[in-house]
């Protein structure tokens, strides 16, 4: 009997674009030969130029749909995304709580770039409480590093201090993505905890079909993991297919705003 390829679950929201999300994540994913389940946690109504109304899924109802799928799929990996709230993080964290050593990638959305907030305080101090505890890796940009380490990060040199801080505290590998900053080089930062930090840096793409970038790292980071890749390996095969879609899709013209970074 032939044996299904390795799967992922994508814990996120749809967006109706399908730059960013669910969508983003399943592209991915089926890109790198694998196979998304997916658990919903919220729909937005969105384009390029931005989100247009959003709703929450009942936290009850995020948690059956991990459940379900758990259960009867073999997951090798899970990612989350938007969580809309406390109790969506809390019905989350409970369900990956039951599989202690799935590789989870936690991508901690706190709003949209184009200015839409998701998670409120409340929902980080659950996010930081529970759900980061049981997280491989933790994949914030500069803004979430920041609001993770209670201290803005305007350098390099204080990526790396709240990768190092935040590794040590969550007991999990932190992933302060470089993507703000300004430059010609995009460089993440990757700190483990037991002390180790690597940067991995390439060519900054310029292009404006940036929506979904952080959706398509973390998936593609849960896909290596999923695929049993070393977390350095994952991250580096990530990057790679992420600065291989930017450049694809440099030149495309969308719609009025930023296009999906990983159109497929
Ligand atoms: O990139 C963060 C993000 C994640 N998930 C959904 C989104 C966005 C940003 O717009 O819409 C569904």
């Amino acid at each position: 009997m032939a044996r299904p390829p390795f799967c992922v679950l994508t814990i996120a929201g749809s967006d109706s674009g399908a730059g960013a999300g669910i969508q983003a994540d399943a592209r991915t994913v089926q890109a790198l030969g694998g196979y998304a389940v997916a658990a919903i946690t919220a729909v937005t109504a969105q384009d390029t130029k931005g989100i247009h109304g959003w709703d929450a899924v009942r936290p009850g109802l995020v948690g059956a749909q991990i459940a379900a799928v758990m259960a009867d799929f073999p997951v090798g990996a899970a990612k989350t995304g938007l969580l809309p709230g406390p109790a969506a993080v809390r019905a989350v964290a409970a369900q990956l709580g039951r599989k202690p050593g799935l590789p989870l990638v936690v991508d901690p959305v706190l709003g949209s770039t184009s200015g839409t907030p998701f998670l409120s305080a409340s929902g980080l101090r659950a996010l930081r409480r529970e759900l980061l505890p049981l997280a491989t890796v933790v994949t914030p940009n500069w803004p979430e590093a920041g609001a993770l380490a209670g201290k803005g990060i305007r350098s390099h040199a204080g990526a790396e201090d709240a990768a190092r801080r935040l590794s040590a505290e969550f007991g999990c590998a932190v992933l302060v993505k470089g993507g703000h900053a300004t430059g010609d080089s995009c460089r993440d930062c990757l700190a483990t905890p037991d002390g180790r930090v690597d940067w991995f840096s390439s060519a900054r793409v310029r292009t404006r079909n940036t929506h979904g970038t952080g959706c398509v790292l973390s998936a593609a980071i849960a896909a290596g993991l999923a695929r049993g890749f070393r977390l350095a390996d994952a991250v580096e095969q990530a990057r790679d297919f992420l600065r291989r879609a930017l450049v694809a899709g440099r030149g495309v013209v969308w719609g009025g705003g930023a296009g999906p970074a990983f159109p497929g």
